[in-house]
């Protein structure tokens, strides 16, 4: 599609994306809250990263569609995608993204226009003045193509060695160019589009270390020499290797500090369950903590589609439910609503049925009184439930009703006579009538397990 028909056609979209927009906030009234909803509320948009061969998924699309604000083309506007031979652009796979992303409403990344990888072999045979033009035409190319469309570019990708050194990684552009490479393609991808925020992305940069430090070094250069740049990515991909380190918010600060906004823009971290979900808290967390913090983006919906899927790094399973880390991002955004989900594998109720029982005298008179057992569900539904009551030795329990006791001493163990099943977190109970015989205490009620 030419420019002039994407700006066309974004035109044509944009009552259906204030259609979408009236339809979200008429729901949230009554709605639980999505990870996108949450972090609206808290200034953020919260994305994910999207292929265009998985929207035709219905579960895939429906999970994007409700939770997400933001997206990513995981692949798509990569060199080898969009400008496989030089000078000739593709964008099917990248438009279909973009389009779907408008139609809901979403913001839109752009991934990414200069990095050594996913690069065509075209480019690095490229002599240096060549290559110069070359890097030019595919940031015009692609920046033209989505001008105005885009919330944020990744201009340059990953432009710096791991490991200690600090250094430059080696790639056509730095090997041909030099280090003014990242420069002149800030220089030009700020003329391209004015609008879009340009953000430098790199990995192994979320502490402070050696690598972080020398694009610490290379944004403060830009920001007192005038070079155009808006933001800084950090990719944030973690697992035991490479764990969210603790100054995780202090680095995000600093580059803050340099007058940049910071985003996280990959973020996954490997692990399941409790210990996965306190790291994705401690991102959120961070993120928040920091002003500049514009948005979060995780890598993936759904571990089955992961880069890293053995590692299960993500908040939907492979069947697209939420898994604790999702309950702990959302709650860490500070949504409310989730917990309540039935069957919901891995949530905090991890399918197990559960119970509360609180006791509660509802009627007193000399010679007895009439006590209430109220049985609460836990975060799953129930069929049935069992609660001891234990009541002092001379007391004697005269009847009982909405519940079936059999008795062993003074331990009366009551279960539902018609009132077993109950939704999660709902209630019911049982209430009994007692002869004091001489003691007003009050009976002790036991453990209520649920199944
Ligand atoms: O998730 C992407 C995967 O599908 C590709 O095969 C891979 C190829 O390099 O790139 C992955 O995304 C990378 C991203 O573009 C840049 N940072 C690291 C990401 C994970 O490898």
């Amino acid at each position: 599609m030419s420019m002039t028909l994407r700006r066309l056609s974004r035109a044509a979209t944009a009552g259906l994306v204030a259609a979408a927009a009236l339809t979200a906030a008429a729901h949230s009234a009554e709605a639980a809250d999505t990870l996108g909803s949450a972090a609206a509320g808290q200034g953020r948009y919260f994305g994910t990263a999207v292929a265009a061969s998985h929207l035709g998924e219905a579960d895939y699309t429906a999970t994007l569609d409700r939770e997400f604000s933001s997206v990513t083309p995981e692949n798509e506007m990569k060199w080898d995608a969009t400008e496989p031979s030089r000078g000739t652009f593709t964008f099917t796979s990248a438009d279909r993204i973009v389009d779907h992303a408008q139609s809901k409403g979403m913001d839109v990344r752009g991934h990414t226009l200069v990095w050594h990888s996913q690069l065509p072999s075209w480019v690095g045979s490229l002599g240096a003045s060549d290559l110069r033009t070359a890097m030019k035409d595919h940031i015009n190319g692609l920046m033209g193509h989505y001008k105005g469309e885009i919330h944020s570019w990744d201009v340059v990708n990953e432009a710096f060695q791991d490991g200690g050194s600090g250094a430059r990684r080696s790639s056509p552009f730095q090997d041909k160019l030099g280090d003014g490479f990242i420069e002149e393609a800030f220089r030009t991808a700020r003329a391209a589009d004015p609008a879009a925020k340009l953000c430098y992305n790199d990995y192994n940069t979320d502490g402070v270390n050696a690598k972080s430090n020398a694009v610490y070094n290379m944004v403060k250069d830009f920001k007192s020499r005038g070079v155009p740049i808006d933001c800084v990515g950090f990719q944030s991909h973690f697992n035991s290797n490479s764990p969210v380190p603790s100054d995780y918010r202090q680095n995000l600060q600093r580059f803050a500090d340099l007058g940049v906004d910071v985003q996280i823009t990959e973020l996954d971290i490997e692990g399941s369950g409790s210990a996965q979900a306190a790291d994705y808290t401690k991102v959120v967390e961070a993120c928040l903590a920091v002003d500049r913090c514009t948005g979060m983006t995780v890598w993936g919906i759904t571990d089955k589609y992961s880069w890293r899927s053995s590692g299960t790094p993500l908040l939907f399973d492979g069947n697209y439910q939420e898994k604790p880390a999702y309950d702990a991002v959302l709650s860490a955004l500070g949504g409310s609503g989730d917990p309540g989900d039935p069957g919901d594998p891995g949530d905090p109720g991890d399918g197990t049925a559960s119970c509360t029982a609180t006791y509660t005298r509802t009627a007193d008179w000399n010679s007895g009184y009439n006590g209430q057992v109220t049985i609460t569900a836990g975060d799953e539904p129930i069929s049935t439930w069992t609660v001891t009551v234990t009541l002092p030795a001379q007391q004697s329990v005269s009847s009982l009703w909405n519940g079936t006791p059999t008795w062993n001493g003074n331990v009366m163990t009551v279960k539902p006579s018609w009132n077993g099943t109950l939704a999660a977190g709902a209630s019911t109970g049982f209430g009994f009538t007692a002869a004091k015989n001489g003691s007003d205490a009050a009976p002790t009620v036991g453990t209520c397990t649920a199944s």
